[in-house]
């Protein structure tokens, strides 16, 4: 039987809504839904990879143990009882023997694209309050996190970009038209940067290489990596100096304006050039621009929260939004009003309430630095990580120095991985749980209409039923927990569905049962693709989640801070090279290439050197070389490109797959390196504790 299903891509943070038309238990096909208030009918390559990953031969569709004969290692099918028994028994006695930071938890990407797992993974890890807790947030977003809990009052309350209301669009380190956008759900990016700059709108691009999106702007300036905090500084302060600012409509809740600008007078526009490589008229000009929109964003992703002074980007980057009216004003950064308000139905978050063991990093939100992991599973003594539960992570190809963790893995007494592969990280597991897939459960973006450029709601029922044998990943959360509670002779708690928290987030959230929209999970399903519920509006102050309801800017760490960026001000630094990253629009993360749609063609994988560094290097465009830091080196293959600033390499991450143990055939076929072999787990954000994978120092030569 033919059917049309509407459904959520859950790939990236896009969200955008697709019609998958099925024969019987086939995919026949994968469109963008035009009647998405949000997407309005886009989609990208990924989309279609749904169906290939739903038919992944690698897939795992059972739970897996692993059997060592001598030296030899296989997999043994088990049922779902003796996988979730063993993996209950064998946290419990560590955790009995040694308590609960003997128990590590990393919990990786897609569980924030996966809702049942934010629902439900609480269901377990109750039980295990750990100080070892890690996740991707601290190898990305953690200074976003940190910007808004020290400005707004709530870590997840972030500005988002109005890109179709702007006049001027600053943005750094970021490359939308390639990630479709990050802290920010704009799915059509590249039409509607078209669009503003079709309309007589600027948009400005730093970057230290000319991306896919530098290409679409207005303006692109390279910049040393790393030298972000210094330009940003330097912008402000000519706001300041020039007297450009004005936070207009903000005044009357916005203090502490005056103590930054004292602070930033070190970083006039002239003082800074040298180090980021950016003229001071060019940057006097920016912030003059900036100043005189209508209406204008600066944002900043990836790029400027990776790196060493991360913290002190995500938090100028709001005070420049601040500073000059344009936070909370249409077409500048606002606020969003999801239906399901994830901002106010949990808590804020916290920062430095607890430190790591052995090198003393602070925790944010109860995490800390995924950078600390292999060294607190090494490090001998109390606290020592013996048991780890991985859940939609890869942490091997994913966090800095992701050689030592790939080792380290190795002295765990146990380990547990909730994931669909066995992959790099999954290897090391004593047992693999897999959910099913991604076509076979319902969903719902709890995570990402909190940060879309318009408020819209939308449910997907599953594409395909559940096969039988099969459990959700909230199922196996619950199941686990269950004999946790059990063993602990804990009452058992009823389990509610995550729709049915869903149903009751929309009833009880702002267009709920108290508003005329009347939202339920019943509108959604009659609605399926998706409800609108207008652009973003003006919030403030009511929606800060300060106790005083008002700004202050004078936050003490990234003040404190400036002194360590004073440092940088020095200079162009050693004239070494600099590692940087880069993001193919067919990747994502280290887990999408075992589809042969998404990784045919050419090779990705290799490393964009400027024509000057490879003469300098004696290399030629496609020559093998041998690229080293700290911690270890990679052979690579070169690639000549003028679109990386001198001084810069970049290579993507995601890539080394051939390892031993690996079941992902056609990822294994074009394995490439994996970046993180080289970046370092002690380059780090020194204020926030998140990794800097990028600006990492790397020598370049010839492959011997
Ligand atoms: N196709 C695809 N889409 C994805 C992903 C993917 O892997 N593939 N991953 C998803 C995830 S998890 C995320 S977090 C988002 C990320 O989304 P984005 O942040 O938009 O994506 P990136 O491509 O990482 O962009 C970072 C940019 O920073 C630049 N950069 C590096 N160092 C510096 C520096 O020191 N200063 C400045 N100014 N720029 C610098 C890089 O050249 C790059 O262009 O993308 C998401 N979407
Ligand atoms: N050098 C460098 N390193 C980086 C980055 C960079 O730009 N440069 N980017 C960083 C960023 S932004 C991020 S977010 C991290 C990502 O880091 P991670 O989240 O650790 O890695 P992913 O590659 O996203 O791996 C996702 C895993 O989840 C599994 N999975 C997929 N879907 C599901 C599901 O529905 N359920 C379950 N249980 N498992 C699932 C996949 O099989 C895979 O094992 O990498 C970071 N690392
Ligand atoms: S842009 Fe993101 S959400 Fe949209 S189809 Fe591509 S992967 Fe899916
Ligand atoms: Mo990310």
């Amino acid at each position: 039987m033919r059917q049309t299903h509407y459904r959520a891509c859950h790939l990236c943070e896009a969200i955008c809504g697709l019609l998958i038309e099925t024969e019987d238990a086939r995919v026949v096909s994968i469109k963008g839904d035009p009647d998405d208030p949000l997407s309005r009918g886009h989609i990208c390559p990924k989309a279609i990879a749904l169906r290939d990953i739903h038919e992944d031969p690698d897939r795992l569709r059972r739970p897996v143990k692993k059997v060592r004969d001598g030296d030899a290692v296989r997999w043994e099918e088990i049922s779902w009882q003796e996988a979730l028994d063993t993996t209950a028994e064998r946290l419990l006695a560590i955790y009995r023997e040694h308590g609960v930071d003997a128990i590590g938890i990393y919990m990786g990407n897609p569980t924030v694209h996966n809702y049942g797992m934010m629902t439900h993974q609480n269901n377990l890890f109750r039980f295990f309050r750990t100080k070892n807790r890690f996740s991707a947030t601290s190898v990305d977003q953690l200074p976003h996190h940190l910007a808004s809990l020290w400005l707004f009052g709530h870590k997840s309350l972030f500005p988002i970009p109005d890109i179709d209301r702007t006049d001027y669009f600053l943005m750094l380190g970021a490359n939308p038209v390639a990630s479709n956008g990050s802290i920010w759900t704009v799915p059509d990016v590249r039409r509607r940067i078209k669009d503003l700059t079709a309309r007589g709108g600027r948009l400005v691009v730093i970057d230290p290489r000319r991306t896919e999106t530098a290409q679409l702007a207005s303006e692109h300036h390279f910049i040393r990596p790393g030298s972000d905090a210094l330009f940003l500084a330097a912008l402000l302060n000519t706001l300041f100096d020039e007297k450009l600012a004005d936070p207009r409509q903000l005044a009357p809740f916005v203090d502490g304006l005056d103590t930054v600008a004292a602070a930033l007078a070190p970083f006039t526009a002239e003082a800074v050039a040298d180090a980021t490589g950016i003229a001071a008229a060019t940057t006097r000009g920016i912030a003059r621009d900036f100043a005189a929109a209508g209406a204008a964003i600066c944002y900043g992703r990836m790029g400027v929260s990776t790196q060493a002074f991360g913290a002190v980007c995500q938090w100028l980057i709001q005070v420049i939004n601040i500073a000059t009216g344009n936070l909370d004003r249409p077409g500048g950064s606002l606020f969003t009003l999801p239906a399901m308000d994830q901002v106010s139905n949990i808590g804020p978050g916290g920062f430095n309430r607890h430190r790591s063991r052995v090198r003393g990093l602070p925790e944010f939100d109860r995490e800390l630095p995924a950078a600390v992991m292999a060294e607190e599973i090494t490090t001998p003594g109390e606290g020592r990580v013996r048991a780890l539960f991985t859940g939609a992570g890869n942490p091997v190809l994913s966090t800095p120095n992701g050689r030592a963790l790939d080792e380290a893995f190795e002295q765990l007494e146990f380990m547990v991985s909730l994931d669909p592969y066995l992959n790099e990280t999954t290897r090391h597991a004593d047992i693999i749980l897999p959910p099913t897939s991604p076509l076979e459960h319902d969903h719902y973006d709890i995570g990402f209409h909190i940060n879309a450029i318009r408020n819209t709601a939308r449910y997907s029922e599953p594409v395909f039923d559940k096969p039988e044998g099969s459990l959700h990943d909230w199922e196996i959360f619950t199941a686990l927990g269950e004999r946790v509670a059990a063993a602990l002779g804990e009452e058992p708690r009823k389990p509610m569905a995550p729709h049915e928290m869903v149903d009751l987030g929309l009833q009880f959230g702002p267009y709920g049962r108290d508003s005329e929209h009347r939202l339920d999970l019943a509108t959604l399903k009659a609605n399926p693709s998706g409800v609108d519920l207008g652009p973003l509006k003006p919030q403030l102050p009511e929606r800060l989640f300060t106790a005083n309801k008002r700004i202050d800017c004078a936050v003490p760490l990234p003040l404190a801070d400036l002194e360590r960026l004073r440092g940088e001000l020095a200079g162009a630094g050693d004239g070494g090279l600099r590692l940087i990253g880069r993001r193919h629009v067919r990747d994502n993360n280290s887990w999408m290439h075992n589809y042969h749609r998404l990784v045919k063609g050419r090779d990705r994988c290799t490393l964009l050197v400027h024509p000057a560094d490879l003469d300098r290097h004696g290399l030629k465009d496609g020559d093998s070389a041998r690229l080293a830091s700290r911690t270890g080196e990679l052979t690579v293959t070169v690639e000549a490109s003028d679109s990386v600033m001198p001084g810069v390499v970049s290579l993507p991450h995601g890539y080394g797959h051939d390892r031993d143990g690996v079941r992902l055939g056609t990822a294994r076929a074009k394995a490439g390196v994996s970046c993180n072999d080289i970046t370092d787990d002690r380059w780090l954000d020194a204020l926030s504790g998140n990794a800097a994978v990028n600006g990492v120092p790397v020598t370049l030569a010839a492959a011997s």
